[in-house]
């Protein structure tokens, strides 16, 4: 199908189609074409832009990243269909990141595509095709990693990650940054920093403030981050759309209940027994 620039959604349209064009390749699963769905339900009520609160967390995360010994960055089938430049220049921003596949529809051929996507983008090492190590209490394939990777980071970059590493990661003491539209998922809920943007976007902001403060200083710590606020902020971004989407439709914003009281009984009747 030929889509026209002129078309409004046509930068959307682009995206899709190329999820779609690598879903027909075997890169993309189907389910990645749910998550995308997914995502750009909240993308569409973020405003399609990086808001400030995920700009904030982004600088954040380049600090992190260019903090840490072993900084890694978990790449799936979809953030390789999407994003593998993105990868590239972030890898080549923070020095010593480790790219390492990870899938959670894990098969030898799915394995070897992503790989062979991200050598095309530029990035010479990638970890993660034979996985040499397993993260414990992890049902999933996402428990197969990497020695040299996952396996030994301080900080993990988990772009599109389910809640369930995000948490097992976390419990081997590793920093879980994720990159998730979802506010409310349980990988954003769990990481330490969650970054609610789009992959794309994310990726190319954590690369540039990476760039720009390895001229300066390079951190030498992890500067505390609030993960509570940065999301409450992405939750704050979407209830002013909905509230302005609403008053311009003229539907008024769900007025809030008065806090209930104890029963009165059915209206109209009596407490009293007759
Ligand atoms: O390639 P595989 O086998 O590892 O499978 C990858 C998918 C994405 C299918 C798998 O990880 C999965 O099922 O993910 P979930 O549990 O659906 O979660 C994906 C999350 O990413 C959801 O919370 C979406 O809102 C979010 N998301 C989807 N697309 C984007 C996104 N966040 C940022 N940018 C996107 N483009």
């Amino acid at each position: 199908m030929r889509l026209s620039p002129r078309h409004p959604r046509y930068a959307s349209l682009r995206v899709r189609a190329r999820l779609a064009e690598a879903h027909r390749r075997g890169l993309v699963v189907s389910e990645g074409l749910i998550a995308q769905g997914r995502g750009e339900a909240f993308d569409y009520l973020l405003g399609e832009r990086t808001s400030p609160g995920a700009r904030k967390a982004e600088r954040a995360a380049a600090e992190w990243l260019l903090a840490a010994r072993r900084p890694v960055i978990s790449v799936n089938g979809n953030v390789a269909a999407l994003a593998a430049e993105e990868v590239a220049a972030l890898a080549r921003a923070v020095p010593g990141l480790a790219v390492e596949v990870n899938l959670f529809h894990r098969t030898g051929e799915r394995a070897r595509q992503v790989a062979d996507t991200l050598r095309a983008a530029g990035i010479r090492k990638v970890l993660g095709v034979h996985p040499t190590a397993t993260i414990p209490h992890l049902p999933s394939d996402r428990a197969k990693v990497d020695r040299r990777g996952i396996l030994v980071a301080d900080v993990c970059l988990v772009p599109l990650e389910d809640g369930d590493r995000a948490e097992a990661l976390r419990a081997l003491g590793k920093r879980v940054i994720s990159v998730d539209l979802n506010p409310l998922s349980r990988t954003s809920r769990a990481a330490d920093l969650p970054v609610v943007d789009e992959v794309r976007r994310a990726l190319r902001e954590i690369a540039q403030q990476a760039e720009r403060r390895r001229r300066t200083a390079r951190p030498s710590r992890f500067t505390p981050f609030d993960a509570r606020a940065t999301l409450g902020d992405a939750l704050a971004t979407i209830v002013r759309a909905l509230t302005r989407a609403a008053a311009r439709s003229r539907i008024a914003p769900p007025r809030r209940r008065a806090s209930p009281r104890r029963s009165r009984g059915i209206p109209g009747r009596s407490r009293r027994t007759p």
